[in-house]
């Protein structure tokens, strides 16, 4: 073969790769359109065009001399001091002499027989290589404007992706520019300090804060020569690749005068990363996002002069963060200027451009330049531009027909030794990418080093590891806000371009975990073939929901006591406390509290809807093990089912063990449904429509309530239940520690609550009960991270057996005490929505609204 490795993109990446694959011995060939190094720095020349993170992050880190040597005139650079910068990296480690400009990648077809790929290029060579590195780039592929009369237009045509290297003069023009992404916004007040007349054709208003670009931060200049490699490791740590403290403010929770504060620090920042972090829950919560969008909103209004002017240019479709925001310098105070002109598209949309200029639903306008800021054809574009055929001739553009299918970002099955730099599915442009950069690289040079030290010469991820990150990428854009806006992020700019957010959301850090971790656990999800053999330890890097981890993540880092370390009123007590912080859960019509008049009186809390009644009554018992808790301790969880059922739930307190031991606490639950069944009218619900629910032991209880309380039920709900005393079953093993709900922890719960001998009475577990039929139709909810969910698989599938209609929802990446984390773990209300409905389904009186 001709080299080791071909690349395509001699920017930031492929300069890297050339420095790296170099130093380990590998020959590589770089290829670019570009008749120089630069990447995105060499196309984008239009006036104004600089980066936005800090210049001193958005630099290499992998050469300490070159970090020296090298200093940044300002805080944001401009394109030619970016373009200078890569050139003088280019020149210092002789980097053209691998590079081929001038000349593009047109196809690559992976040959079985050779074990490696050929290529052909525009200037009509075929070349051979091992490996194909894909460095293009994630906007690098400018996208055709889709207005009727483009190419009609007499005067200059620009399109800020495609800038002409010599200086273009507007002086005295008429000038449009249409579009106002991050392009549009750096250039219009550029262009219109020259422009006699300057008209904006603005269809979607963005979201800005003022760049407030000078001289470099001097406080994050000195953290930085204080210790470069502390800095540098903080960033490839971070969320989005620069070192930043990540806030805890919940905007919604936190006083106005916190919320202005931390605002107002970010806008006078002038930083992306400070105005994405004034609060921490601004991505995944509409009214926490609306605080932030609307303070920007009144920043606008407070600069433009014009109400209608400012009103227009006030983003109000989008949530702020979930199109790319942008960092300007005197955008919007240009529409003060007398020559500046804004056409909302949203009023007059472009019928057409012509020869002279536009035409709108309500003007026509005259025009010597046009400017198309119109953006790219992000992501995946530049990569299914290039006819690339895998294994058996299929294309990569066939393969994504539905959306772009990667494992970790790297690479896609069926396209063996092909990787990609910050491609689909990575943090790329969701994070500074030079730091993502390096990591990629720094991530494919040291596999190709592995496996030529192991003996393998193709590398390509398995299907199960594709499909558990595709589903992790979507799993952690669903807890997102990104899903509702038309952006770029989520291929919405492009027609027909399928709708998923393209770059993985879940962090820099996580993300460098994850690969960091695939290769350390040999290579998880890959298979590697060649002379040394074959080797796949496949398997799915990520599989639980990315807010459940973070709550294991923060409970590790609070170092919380094992509850079955204490006693049960120490457990009680710290129970409390953290129900006294969590969020409370949505409002309900109303709450009253009252009491079962049985012997021992129980205590219960009924939660009514807000909509007419009377509604179907759920009688619920609560979690904690038959030890802990109490008729309001799963309070945040009774009043979500209630507004989602539309049915009202009475959460009945039981007596406790281990005061009160087996069977007190079964004996209650059958008691108390007979009386909630006896008194539906007077609790103001509708007779005949009764249901029993529970989480964990209060599962348990709603069970046995189900078998044994001899009322006609409509169903029962069922919520990661104890069913057995059975501890051999693989989920036990599976989930013994780290999900919260321990086997320990389980151990201390059945020891408290029942002697050994009377475990297996069906009172105790229901599971064992001598026949289940004729029992009520079941809603049974199993959490894939639970010691107790073989258990509660093995009652759905008993009473399915048994001829009991059952709904068994299987929480895929959800632990025992997820599920019910209201408000906090985001990915579990869809579950909680999934469940409320089946439970309404089983309420005549609300089936046909679920049907609806
Ligand atoms: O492109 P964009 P961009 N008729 O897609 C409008 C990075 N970047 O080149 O939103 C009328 O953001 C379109 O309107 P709408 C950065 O990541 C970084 O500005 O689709 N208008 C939008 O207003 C950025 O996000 C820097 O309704 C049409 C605009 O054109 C990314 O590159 C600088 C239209 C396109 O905005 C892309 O930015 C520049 C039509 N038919 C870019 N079609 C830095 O500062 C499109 N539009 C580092």
């Amino acid at each position: 073969m001709d080299f080791d490795v071909v690349t395509a993109g001699a920017g930031f990446s492929g300069l890297y790769l050339i420095y790296r694959l170099r130093r380990l011995g590998f020959s590589v060939r770089v290829f670019d359109e570009a008749l120089d190094v630069g990447g995105t720095w060499y196309w984008n020349r239009y006036p104004g065009a600089r980066c936005d993170i800090p210049t001193t992050d958005y630099s290499y880190s992998f050469d300490p001399e070159l970090e020296k040597e090298w200093t940044w005139s300002e805080k944001y650079a401009t394109q030619p001091e970016i373009l200078a910068y890569l050139g003088h990296v280019a020149d210092k480690y002789d980097l053209r002499r691998d590079i081929q400009f001038g000349t593009k990648i047109e196809s690559a077809a992976w040959d079985e027989e050779m074990r490696g790929w050929r290529l052909r290029t525009s200037a009509g060579d075929e070349v051979t290589c091992r490996f194909y590195v894909a460095a293009t780039g994630c906007l690098s592929l400018p996208k055709k404007p889709d207005i009727e009369g483009v190419d009609r237009f007499g005067g200059e045509v620009y399109f800020t992706g495609r800038w002409p290297h010599e200086k273009v003069d507007f002086t005295g023009k008429r000038v449009a520019v249409i579009g106002t992404g991050s392009s549009g916004i750096q250039c219009i007040p550029l262009i219109a300090r020259e422009a006699a007349q300057l008209t904006v054709f603005q269809r979607t208003p963005n979201f800005s804060c003022p760049a407030w670009n000078g001289p470099e931060d001097p406080e994050r200049v000195a953290r930085f020569a204080a210790d470069r490699d502390a800095y540098r490791q903080a960033a490839r740590w971070s969320r989005g690749g620069v070192p930043i403290e990540p806030t805890d403010v919940i905007g919604t929770a936190a006083p106005e005068e916190v919320r202005r504060r931390r605002f107002e620090e970010a806008w006078q920042k002038g930083e992306l990363f400070a105005i994405l972090n004034v609060f921490a829950d601004q991505l995944v919560n509409p009214a926490s996002n609306e605080l932030v969008s609307e303070m920007i909103r009144e920043k606008i209004r407070s600069i433009v002069h014009d109400p209608e002017t400012a009103e227009a240019l006030c983003p109000k479709d989008h949530p702020f963060g979930t199109k790319r925001p942008c960092l300007d310098t005197d955008y919007f105070a240009t529409f003060n200027l007398p020559h500046v002109r804004l056409v909302d598209l949203r009023k007059t949309p472009i019928k057409t451009i012509t020869e002279t200029g536009i035409d709108t639903a309500a003007e026509t306008f005259e025009f010597d330049a046009i400017v198309y800021a119109t953006g790219f054809d992000a992501m995946t574009g530049p990569l299914v531009s290039v006819d690339i055929k895998g294994r058996d001739g299929i294309t990569l553009k066939d393969k994504w027909a539905e959306g772009p299918a990667t494992y970790l970002g790297l690479t896609t099955t069926g396209f063996p030794n092909f990787f990609m730099v910050t491609g689909p599915e990575s943090p790329s442009v969701f994070s500074n990418m030079v730091v993502s950069i390096e990591q990629h690289v720094d991530w494919i040079c040291d596999a190709l080093d592995d496996m030529r030290r192991d003996g393998y010469d193709t590398i390509e991820p398995t299907p199960l590891a594709e499909e558990g990150w595709h589903r992790h990428n979507a799993d952690c854009a669903n807890i997102t806000l990104h899903p509702l806006a038309n952006s770029w992020y989520m291929g919405a700019n492009v027609p027909g371009k399928p709708r998923v957010l393209y770059p993985y959301i879940g962090g820099v850090d996580r993300y460098r975990a994850a690969c960091d971790e695939a290769r350390a656990r040999g290579y998880l999800g890959f298979k590697l073939t060649g002379p040394g053999g074959e080797r796949c330890n496949d398997g799915v890097i990520r599989r639980l929901q990315p807010d459940v981890s973070l709550v294991l993540e923060a409970m590790e880092a609070m170092n919380l006591p094992a509850l079955e370390t204490l006693s049960p009123a120490e457990a009680r007590a710290f129970m409390d406390q953290s129900a006294a912080i969590r969020p409370p859960g949505p409002a309900v019509g109303s709450e009253e509290d009252g009491l079962v008049p049985l012997d021992v009186p129980l205590e219960y809390r009924l939660y009514r809807p807000e909509s007419p009644g009377p509604h179907p009554l759920v009688v619920y018992f609560h979690g904690g093990g038959w030890v802990l808790g109490s008729h309001v301790s799963d309070e945040p969880f009774c009043r979500d089912l209630c507004t989602r059922s539309d049915a009202a739930v009475l959460s009945v307190n039981y007596r406790h063990a281990p005061e009160w031991r087996f069977p007190a606490a079964a004996e209650d639950a059958v008691a108390a449904v007979r009386w909630a069944a006896d008194n539906a009218v007077e609790l103001g619900t509708v007779p005949g429509e009764v249901a029993v629910a529970g989480w964990s032991a209060g599962g348990n209880l709603a069970a046995v309530a189900a078998q044994r309380a001899g009322v006609p039920l409509r169903g029962q709900l069922l919520l990661c239940p104890v069913v057995d005393c059975d501890f051999s079953r693989p989920s036990y093993e599976e989930n013994a520690e780290g999900y919260v709900l321990t086997r320990a922890l389980m151990e201390w719960f059945w020891d408290h609550y029942c002697d050994p001998p009377s475990r297996t009475d069906p009172l105790a577990s229901p599971l064992r009960a001598a026949s289940l039929e004729g029992l009520p139709p079941a809603v049974v909810v199993t959490a894939e991270f639970d010691p107790l969910r073989d258990e509660g698989d093995a009652y759905a599938a008993a009473l399915a057996a048994a001829g009991v209609p059952v709904t068994h929802l299987r929480a895929r990446g959800h632990t025992h005490t997820s599920l019910t984390m209201v408000d906090v773990v985001i990915s579990s209300a869809p579950v909680r929505a999934e469940m409320a409905s089946a439970l309404r389904s089983l309420f005549p009186s609300l089936a046909p609204a679920a049907a609806a």
